[in-house]
């Protein structure tokens, strides 16, 4: 699922490659991108508009961060967005505790009220509460018997009256289920093929003569912008309390999980990813927007970088590499910022596609020890020219730091080259700059990267 969504999301973005911050311009460019991977994901037209909107207000108000490049700003602002657009935060069904919790399964036909009927029963039955389903479709002798069978399998009772009208069953599942202490009732009604007064008129009533607590909507992805239809039909004359989208194992655009929540205003609860009965997973919008993206990790990585560095010191760091006064001093500063970023490791596995690079490769998170003792060893004189440290100074910092004279010269040769590094990181360069942190050896033999 997402899969085409994601590529061209991806795309939209890669149109900042390079980019050193987001302009008015580039901004523009990368948005048409994305305004038209989420049409052509079948998101709502309305919904894209406005997104698109809040993306581009973000986009334009963001401050620099040092180490962060337009694109992956990018990722975070369309991340955070996203998760906004499907809800923020998870929302669960809540238990009554005076009980029994009521759950009525609202929606057309084929959509998986049935299926997730069972899933929820099972889903309940797995936390350790006690679920009762009600079969409330009785139009269809197959609709019961298929209960039935998904009932017995998970081993809960499916309560059923033959004959008698969906309200008096739910009414009186009710009065079974309190009888025989299960504190979990689901409630599984008829669907029709389209929206029509009989069936909500039906489901009307259940709800009037037993009050659930929760009212689910459920709804097949596969169906695209008539999803969102259907939702807001259902929901002007129910009012549900969430959604469970199903079939988003198949070959679905997506579009529907995004814009549901927006033009209902009620959470998607759950989703429905197959068949079985296991095929039931808690909907978390940050999950999912992490999903979609697929770079889940670029946005901690910023996120990280956004609270290690000052808006302040990003500015003072970038105009010291543009006029080329980085100095070692200020590489110090770097290291402690790193260091509290956390581990070389977590940071470098943070990128894209760079774990899998990483498997086997032996860091030492110790690479940096051997160099801040070298940088305390100097004065501030050399720590800011080190062109001045000749032989004997060299010999007096390899003295103070316990280290060699050559670990000394190789810091200072190492240095040069990190300072140009630098520069092509501040280029919005990412690639450069990785490659950069991969190739100065350390001194002592201590290496960030690989092993020899
Ligand atoms: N792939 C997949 N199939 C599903 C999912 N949920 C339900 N199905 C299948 O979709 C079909 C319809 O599901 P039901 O649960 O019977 O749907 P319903 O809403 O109860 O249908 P009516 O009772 O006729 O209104 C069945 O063949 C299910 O196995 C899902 O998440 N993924
Ligand atoms: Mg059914």
């Amino acid at each position: 699922m997402f899969e085409n969504l994601s590529e061209k999301l991806d795309a939209a973005i890669k149109t900042l490659a390079g980019a050193k911050r987001l302009t008015e311009e580039n901004v523009t460019d990368a948005l048409r991108e994305v305004r038209r991977a989420l049409l052509d994901a079948d998101v709502n037209f309305q919904t894209v508009k406005s997104f698109v909107e809040d993306v581009r207000k973000k986009a334009l108000g963001q401050k620099v961060v040092a180490g962060v490049t337009a694109g992956q700003l990018m990722v975070k602002i369309i991340n955070d967005e996203l998760v906004e657009l499907m809800g923020g935060e998870h929302k669960g069904i809540e238990m009554v505790p005076a009980g029994p919790t009521i759950i009525m399964m609202v929606g057309l036909q084929g959509s998986g009220k049935t299926t997730h009927s069972a899933k929820l029963a099972n889903h309940f039955k797995t936390k350790g509460e006690r679920p009762m389903l009600v079969a409330a479709d009785v139009y269809r002798p197959a609709a019961i018997d298929q209960l039935k069978r998904l009932g017995e399998n998970l081993d809960v009772p499916v309560f059923s009256l033959p004959g008698e009208y969906p309200v008096e069953i739910a009414e009186k599942a009710i009065f079974e289920a309190k009888r025989t202490g299960r504190n979990v009732v689901i409630i599984d009604t008829a669907g029709r093929l389209t929206v029509d007064e009989e069936m909500m008129r039906e489901v009307a009533n259940i709800k009037k003569a037993v009050r659930p607590s929760e009212i689910l909507f459920v709804v097949d992805a596969m169906i695209g912008q008539d999803a969102v239809t259907t939702a807001r039909a259902f929901h002007d004359r129910l009012s549900f309390d969430g959604v469970i989208l199903t079939k988003l194992d198949g070959d679905t655009r997506g579009g529907a999980a995004l814009s549901i929540r927006a033009v209902v205003e009620t959470p998607i609860k759950f989703i429905g990813t197959g068949e079985k009965m296991d095929a039931l997973e808690a909907f978390h919008p940050e999950r999912m927007a992490s999903r979609i993206l697929g770079m889940g990790d670029v946005v901690s990585l910023v996120e990280k970088a956004q609270e290690q560095f000052s808006e302040e010191q990003a500015a003072k760091l970038e105009e010291k590499l543009r006029k080329n006064q980085f100095t070692l001093e200020d590489f110090y500063q770097q290291i402690q910022t790193i260091k509290k970023m956390g581990s070389v490791r977590d940071l470098l596995g943070m990128l894209p596609g760079m774990s899998k690079q990483l498997k086997g490769v032996d860091i030492e998170e110790d690479a940096f020890k051997q160099v801040e003792a070298i940088i305390l060893s100097m004065t501030k004189q050399e720590r800011n020219r080190p062109e001045i440290i000749s032989g004997s100074r060299r010999k007096r910092i390899a003295n103070g730091s316990g280290t060699k004279a050559q670990d000394v010269n190789r810091l200072l040769r190492q240095f040069d080259q990190m300072r140009r590094t630098m520069k092509k990181l501040t280029k919005g360069n990412m690639k450069a700059a990785l490659k950069g942190m991969e190739m100065p050896a350390m001194p002592g033999g201590g290496m960030i990267g690989r092993k020899r």
